[in-house]
């Protein structure tokens, strides 16, 4: 680690590493430095070059995104700007990330101090700063100017395509694993209809492209540990072309309820209407200006789809024999899968509990929210 270290523009000596945070895809190391004027902390990551094949492409995508961000948050006069965005510390090159003898791609960030970020939310008021802080993020996104975005995962929330890598996982069937999923894979294919149906009606088929993060899980979000304010969207690499119904279903899919993603205990899978106010509210009150009345409309189905999403990558995964997601335990995956599911089933159960809401903070936020509230 001290090697890899070396490598970056930093000050002072390497006091430890550690392994940090609960990210699925990265290899994520916590580093504190000692010798400089005072200790300061830095994030070390070593890219998941399976998942991004064109690491490349997705750090000149990362400069320009931090920079984008960085002149549109001075523009505003936030307080605080270097904990609000991601900043990169150059290599010893002066390039933005480093690579190892064996083409490992490593690259490190300034450690934003005093946040943390959760696995679960507990309030509404979480909710509401975490879906906040992603829709301040693709706000900002709508005036980035340039050639456009490098496609950094192709067919990122093609819904049909993952459940095509679904089903021919399931034929397969290389760790024999898909028998005693066969109930499942039914209960899948029978939603699978259900929902690309309910996309056709809803419109969510056709939703207007714009930049948006394409990861908004809730961890991916750095809160102020103190005020508890959403301060920063991390986890960029995902950042390109993309509709509203990935960024805010995936929030509704993470906020909606207090368990975590590997968890199906009963009550804390409960739906939880108040969290999801705050998430409505969190993401309109910054991205409510820009929504077109089609994309208002795909909104109330977003979580079901993501939920369904997610959970359709899960089960593929546990079949293939888990070589995408990290897992910590056996058959983490399989959880995972039945955990994301059953969340589909209970947020169709509540849609339009959920259409309400979202009416509410469309009346509160949207560009024509006079002539709505008349
Ligand atoms: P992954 O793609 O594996 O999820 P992330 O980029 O999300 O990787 O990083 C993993 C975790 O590390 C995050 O959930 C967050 O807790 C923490 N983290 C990442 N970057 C920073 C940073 N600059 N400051 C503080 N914490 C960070
Ligand atoms: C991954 O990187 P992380 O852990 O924030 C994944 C998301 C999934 C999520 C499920 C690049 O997110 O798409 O929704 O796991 N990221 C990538 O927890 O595939
Ligand atoms: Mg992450």
């Amino acid at each position: 680690m001290k090697e890899i270290a070396s490598q970056f523009e930093i000050p002072g000596r390497l006091a430890d590493a550690v392994p940090h945070g609960s990210g699925h895809i990265h290899d994520t190391y916590l580093l504190r430095f000692e010798g400089a004027q005072r200790p300061a902390r830095y994030v070390l990551q070593r890219i998941n070059r399976e998942v991004f094949r064109d690491p490349d492409a997705l750090m000149s995508n990362l400069a320009r995104i931090c920079a984008h961000q960085r002149r549109e948050i001075e523009r505003e006069g936030a307080a605080d700007p270097e904990r609000r965005q991601l900043q990169l510390v150059a290599s010893r090159s002066g390039e933005t990330h480093w690579i190892d003898p064996e083409g490992g791609y490593w690259r490190c960030f300034h450690f934003i101090e005093g946040t943390r970020s959760l696995d679960a939310v507990s309030s509404e008021q979480q909710a509401y700063e975490t879906a906040r802080t992603f829709g301040v993020f693709a706000a900002r996104m709508s005036s980035f100017e340039g050639p456009p975005l490098a496609v950094t995962i192709a067919s990122f929330h093609d819904l049909e395509q993952r459940y095509a890598a679904l089903e021919s996982a399931a034929r397969r069937d290389s760790h024999a694993r898909a028998r005693p999923v066969r109930g499942e894979l039914d209960r899948i294919a029978a939603w699978f209809d259900r929902l690309m149906d309910s996309m056709r009606r809803t419109g969510a088929d056709a939703l207007p492209l714009r930049i948006v993060h394409n990861d908004c899980k809730i961890n991916n979000v750095l809160l102020d540990a103190q005020t508890g304010e959403g301060l920063c969207a991390i986890d960029l690499d995902t950042v390109m072309d993309g509709t509203i119904a990935g960024d805010f279903g995936e929030l509704v899919r993470t906020s909606s309820c207090r368990a975590a993603e590997d968890e199906a205990g009963f009550d804390a899978m409960a739906i939880d209407l108040e969290l999801l106010r705050g998430v409505a509210r969190g993401y309109a009150s910054a991205m409510g200006p820009l929504l077109t009345a089609r994309e208002w409309s795909a909104l109330p189905l977003a979580g079901s789809l993501m939920a369904f999403e997610n959970a359709v990558r899960f089960l593929t995964d546990h079949l293939c024999g888990d070589v995408y997601f990290r897992i910590h335990r056996e058959a983490h995956n399989l959880d995972r899968f039945r955990a994301q599911l059953r969340r589909v089933e209970l947020l169709e159960a509540q849609r339009a509990a959920i259409a309400r809401l979202i009416d509410s903070a469309r009346a509160e936020f949207s560009a024509d929210r006079a002539e709505l509230r008349r």
